[in-house]
């Protein structure tokens, strides 16, 4: 008799990762100099020199992560500059973790790269189209804003050149609040319907702490958004052209689906004969 015992554990889940980018993939490699490959990205300029342009960096020049990591540049009031990363299927509830270190802080605190979410197709420029941003500025300064103005808005959080900080976006598009896992690991935090919550490491001491966060507001596609469910479908860094003197590193991009605990595990047996 032969007897096949298959063993199946059913009422846990585990968080899928979507994309996951520190741009020193072996089996995809990026190149220095190059602009940064990625499924779905969207770059704008597609340019890897002048005023406006994104390219791959060095290890020692990047201050954000380990191995090569990305430039992104916008200093010229002609055109903005875009990096963005399409999430495929779009998502109702995703975490996004990125790391960044400010290449300059000379600037007047006038312009910002917008580090956002918005829905499936749209540009992280347009403040219309932004669910969830942290405003990274030119003058040594970081702050977040839950949604589409008027929504809520956080305190400056000073950063310094050539620092490294690293900030978690938890986002939930759902209808309904749903819980996670903050960056400690510390799990059941209670995010509520159409809302963001920002953790950051703020090179500080204090370790990775809650900074706020906020129910999206306004109209727009960042309204449509907050309307509907599914509409988590684009991430990534973008500036205005009126925009000028920034100039941020950026390495260890990664965004995970967030899926709810479940109740108790179970253990099934199950024993086929024959
Ligand atoms: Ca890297
Ligand atoms: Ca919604
Ligand atoms: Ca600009």
């Amino acid at each position: 008799m032969l007897a096949v015992l298959l063993v199946a554990l059913s009422g846990y889940s585990q968080d899928t990762t979507l994309l996951d980018l520190t741009f020193d993939n072996p089996s995809n490699p990026d190149t220095v100099g190059n602009l940064p490959l990625g499924l779905g990205a969207a770059m704008s300029p597609g340019t890897t020199e002048g005023n406006n342009r994104i390219v791959v960096i060095d290890s020692l020049a990047n201050k954000a992560g380990t191995g090569l990591g990305v430039e992104i540049v916008d200093d010229d009031t002609l055109s903005g500059t875009r990096m963005e990363y399409e999430i495929s299927p779009s998502q109702s509830a995703i975490r996004w973790d990125f790391s960044f270190s400010p290449g300059r802080v000379d600037g007047p605190g006038a312009s910002y790269f917008n580090a956002a979410v918005t829905g499936p197709g749209l540009s992280t420029s347009s403040s219309a189209n932004r669910f969830a941003t942290l405003r990274l500025y030119e003058n040594g300064t970081v702050r977040f804003q839950a949604g589409a103005a008027p929504g809520a808005i956080g305190a400056y959080i000073p950063v310094v050149k050539g620092g490294l900080y690293r900030v978690s976006f938890f986002v939930n598009d759902k209808a309904e609040p749903i819980a996670y896992t903050d960056p400690n690991g510390v799990a059941g935090n209670l995010l509520p319907a159409d809302s963001v919550d920002y953790w950051m490491d703020a090179a500080d001491g204090n370790g990775i702490v809650y900074i706020g966060g906020g129910q999206i507001q306004g109209g727009g596609a960042a309204g449509s958004i907050s309307e509907g469910t599914n509409g988590l479908g684009r991430v990534g860094f973008g500036s205005t052209s009126g925009a000028i003197g920034l100039n941020y590193i950026v390495d260890d991009i990664k965004i995970t689906k967030i899926v709810p605990p479940a109740g108790p595990g179970t253990l099934s047996l199950y024993l086929l004969g024959e």
